[in-house]
């Protein structure tokens, strides 16, 4: 879709007159930034501790597309922050760089027959041009790219300590693999099962990978949670529900015939009397032996075949068919000595608690399901305490009183839970556990375009880390990145992949796996800290001075993965001694998704809108005021409710972007009220850069210092840039109401404009500056101070109550703002108002202090 909004095709030269030119104005004050950098804190530079303000948004991927509405949002909504506080007095750094590293390089230089570099390289300049118009003021003296030797020789290092650390190791894991293209994938590349390249369907193969040992600070991630006072909450309960600590029983089912017994994990060991069979994973090792007893063993192998090439969630999901098959073989019950028979089933999982669970019909969900599918037995053992009925149609999952369960029957469930696990523990066949839902985190990837991990392979002294001096381990250029039959590209690279051994200098093997780029991003904001050390990743004094993110901006999407390695990272780091902080960012601001018409905006889709074109058609400074506008920062924006006159031109969709249009309005009215008086100004340059406003009139005072209160407050702590927006509407009217009093009202008149462009530079950086210059201002509008308001003006400003008699006006009084109902009410009786009222009685009063009363009177 193309937006066909043209402003200029149809204005006359006197509008065009009127109108603030931004096509000549913006890139005049882009040229100005470049060359003066008023927001760079250089990276030797050492902030003062009460003055510091770190402001992070996640840095992007640098896609071919280049810049999308989600990153003209994000950082739109932290240039404005970022502004915001610089201009409030504070040292901002406000770094910016690049997650280079990545599949879509690889792919699109293989489509494009370029070099992952190459396509990477001219990407993130455009990235950068294109930041630049929307007038973002990024601190490019600290910027990093993860894809450069210079900081991916960090990445190594840090994977060296926590090597060290024993919080990296290597094991055999099951992975995505393709047996066409011979090779594995990450999770991203199996589409419906299939290979994404050459759609043969997808195996899992168990392979030598590493793997960072995050689940060691499982419980501190999960504590640290409720010290985030600044983070959303949704963000934290999905955080709790990764992670996933739950309480149980694991408990041995001893096999009948046979050698041995199954353990299982229960929640819920209540419901033990209630067992009628037990599921097991189709990954559990003990399917393998089971197999040939089946009743019918080349259906029960095909059967797990199937599965196991099938996504966790997808078998998981609540609504995906939960499928099965019996094994034959038994097991016995250790509470009530039952036999219990064993199936395998889809909605059990190899990797989760023991991976096999004793099912329970009658009391949950899942179970109930698979035994009506299978027609097992149902077996209620819990009843509701107050002698209501069960529900006859699914699980009851609440706690009650035991039935059906020996001489346990009549005890509360809650109180049998705990007596069960007793009797388990002294009897020997269960003990209470802890589980995690929480996974050791795989950071192999057989790809090309990632971090060489920093390990060689010896005969003799087996897996030797790259002695630290010898880093960068660098990822070489000429190598054959199309899967070629090897597991890693890297492998088919002769010089890389022969070395010697660091031990023995014998002939040693490189290797040829690189890292998950969520490696790269989960320590890039120390290193921006101290970005061009060459000693180490940080000199701890940088990192004191600067650390922790004092906001950090991003996409809900990020909640779990990165949020969650970002903090993982932050604990391991502090426990090397390398930063002194236990979570690595203060407030944490999500910001929402912008969609059309409630869909997820994809070039596929053909859904998208391009924030460049619609600079083009409008300005930066409009596309920033509509985007902040549009909805508070963490809602969702859905673009087609800014749009009118969808059309087709040429077989093309256009519309028109009435939603950016009238934020153009709004900044060309700004302009016409402001530029016509810049002579009149100029002589008033004290006014203008007044740190607390002034007024004359008292009315001018009350209203402005109100305004700037709840503009300030918006902006900090609130964070509600879209009222910011009104805020400044509002304040674009007062300043017109002083307009026709000129030249009288002069002074208060610049004292305003003063406040308004100040409290607009963050939202229009481009017109408050070229305002501000055309009013004789020398320096930048962001060297001035944030305007104050003045609390104990506010405290004696009046306003206007009307009042009314049977909802029409009768009167009008000026009252103090923060006057009680009953001295309004008390004041409202005017002599205007009694006459009106004349003898009928007051039935009611409606009062809306300070600004509203109506006598209801009959
Ligand atoms: C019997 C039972 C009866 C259960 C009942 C629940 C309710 P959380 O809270 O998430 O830890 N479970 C155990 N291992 C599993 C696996 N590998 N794949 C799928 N499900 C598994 O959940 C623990 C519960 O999830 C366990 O308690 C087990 O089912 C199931 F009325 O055991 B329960």
């Amino acid at each position: 879709m193309t937006a066909a909004d043209s402003p200029t095709s149809s204005a006359t030269p006197q509008e065009r007159a009127d109108r603030y030119d931004a096509a000549a104005i913006e890139p005049k004050w882009q040229a100005r930034w470049r060359a003066t950098a008023p927001f760079a804190v250089p990276p030797s530079r050492l902030p003062a501790a009460d003055r510091k303000y770190y402001l992070l948004e996640m840095f992007p991927y640098p896609s071919g597309e280049g810049l999308h509405i989600g990153h003209t949002r994000v950082y739109t909504i932290g240039d404005a922050l970022a502004k915001f506080q610089h201009m409030n007095g504070r040292e901002v750094m406000r770094p910016m760089g690049f997650d280079a590293f990545g599949l879509p390089a690889e792919n699109a230089a293989l489509k494009h027959g370029t070099h992952p570099w190459d396509w990477t390289e001219r990407n993130m300049a455009r990235f950068k041009e294109q930041m630049e118009v929307m007038g973002w003021a990024y601190d490019w003296s600290r910027e990093v790219a993860t894809c450069t030797p210079a900081y991916y020789r960090w990445t190594q290092w840090l994977f060296l300590q926590f090597l060290k650390q024993d919080l990296a190791y290597r094991k055999k894991a099951w992975v995505n693999w393709c047996p066409s293209c011979n090779t594995t994938l990450a999770n991203e590349q199996v589409v419906d099962n299939a290979c994404e390249r050459c759609s043969t369907l997808v195996t899992k193969r168990d392979l030598e990978q590493w793997f960072y040992r995050i689940t060691a600070y499982a419980q501190e991630l999960l504590d640290g949670l409720d010290t985030l006072t600044h983070w959303p909450d949704s963000v934290k309960s999905l955080q709790r529900n990764w992670i996933g600590r739950s309480h149980g029983l694991e408990a041995a089912f001893p096999l009948v015939s046979r050698h041995g017994s199954v353990a299982i994990f229960t929640t819920r060991p209540d419901t033990l009397y209630g067992v009628t069979y037990l599921v097991l994973a189709p990954e559990h090792p003990l399917v393998a032996e089971l197999i040939a007893d089946s009743p019918d063993p080349a259906a029960l192998r095909a059967f797990v075949d199937e599965v196991s090439r099938q996504k966790d969630y997808e078998r998981t999901a609540e609504d995906a068919p939960k499928r099965g098959m019996p094994t034959g073989a038994y097991c016995k019950n250790p509470a009530s000595g039952e036999p219990v028979p064993i199936w395998v089933g889809t909605y059990v999982l190899g990797d989760y608690g023991t991976g096999a669970v004793m099912a329970v019909p009658a009391h949950d969900q899942r179970d109930y399901e698979f035994a009506l599918t299978y027609d097992l037995p149902v077996q209620t053992v819990i009843i509701p305490p107050d002698g209501a009925p069960a529900p006859s149609d699914a699980a009851y999952t609440e706690p009650g009183i035991m039935v059906a369960s020996g001489d346990y029957d009549g005890l509360p469930s809650e109180t049998f839970k705990a007596q069960i696990m007793d009797r388990a523990e002294q009897e020997g066949w269960g003990r209470r556990i802890v589980q995690w839902r929480l996974r050791d985190w795989l950071l192999s990837r057989q790809r090309y375009w990632g971090c060489p991990i920093p390990v060689v392979y010896c005969d003799t002294h087996g897996m030797v880390p790259v002695p630290e001096d010898q880093l960068p381990v660098l990822l070489p250029r000429d190598v054959e990145f199309k899967p070629t039959g090897q597991i890693s590209p890297l492998a088919t690279a002769p010089d890389f992949l022969h070395t010697t051994c660091p031990t023995c200098g014998g002939l040693a093997r490189r290797e040829t796996d690189t890292m998950d780029t969520f490696v790269d991003s989960s320590w890039y904001y120390v290193r921006y800290c101290d970005p061009t050390n060459e000693q180490a990743l940080v000199d701890p004094v940088h990192a004191a001075a600067w650390l922790p993110v004092d906001c950090y901006i991003g996409g809900i999407e990020h909640a779990i993965l990165h949020l969650m390695y970002f903090r993982f990272f932050t604990k391991a780091m502090r426990d090397m001694g390398l930063i002194p902080l236990d979570e690595p960012a203060r407030v944490l601001l999500t910001q929402g998704m912008v969609i059309w018409g409630g869909q997820k905006m994809s070039k596929s889709k053909g859904n998208t809108v391009d924030p460049l074109e619609l600079v083009a058609l409008f300005s930066a400074d409009a596309v920033r005021t509509f985007i902040l506008f549009a909805a508070p920062p963490d809602a969702q924006i859905d673009w087609a409710d800014h749009i009118e006159n969808e059309r087709l031109v040429d077989g093309k969709k256009v519309f028109d972007n009435k939603g950016v249009d009238a934020a153009q309005k709004f900044l060309n009215r700004i302009w016409r009220t402001i530029a016509p008086h810049a002579e009149l100004l100029a002589t008033m340059q004290d006014r203008l850069a007044a740190p607390s406003p002034e007024f004359a009139s008292p009315e001018a005072a009350g209203a402005w210092h109100a305004l700037i209160r709840e503009i300030t407050l918006d902006f900090e702590p609130r964070q509600h840039l879209n009222t910011v927006i009104s805020g400044l509407m509002k304040a674009n009217n007062l300043l017109g109401d002083l307009v026709p009093g000129l030249p009288g009202t002069a002074p208060d008149f610049a004292t305003a404009v003063g406040a308004f462009l100040r409290m607009l530079a963050p939202v229009a950086p481009h017109l408050a500056e070229d305002l501000w210059e055309s009013c004789g201002m020398a320096t930048s509008i962001f060297a001035a101070p944030w305007p104050a308001y003045n609390e104990s003006v506010l405290a004696s400003r009046t306003v206007t109550c009307v009042v009314q008699v049977n909802g029409k006006l009768r009167d009008n009084l000026q009252v103090a703002q923060d006057i009680t109902e009953d001295a309004l009410i008390a004041l409202a009786k005017t002599d205007k108002v009694t006459a009106s009222i004349g003898e009928a009685t007051i039935r009611k009063v409606i009062a809306r202090p300070p600004s509203l009363v109506n006598f209801v009177v009959g």
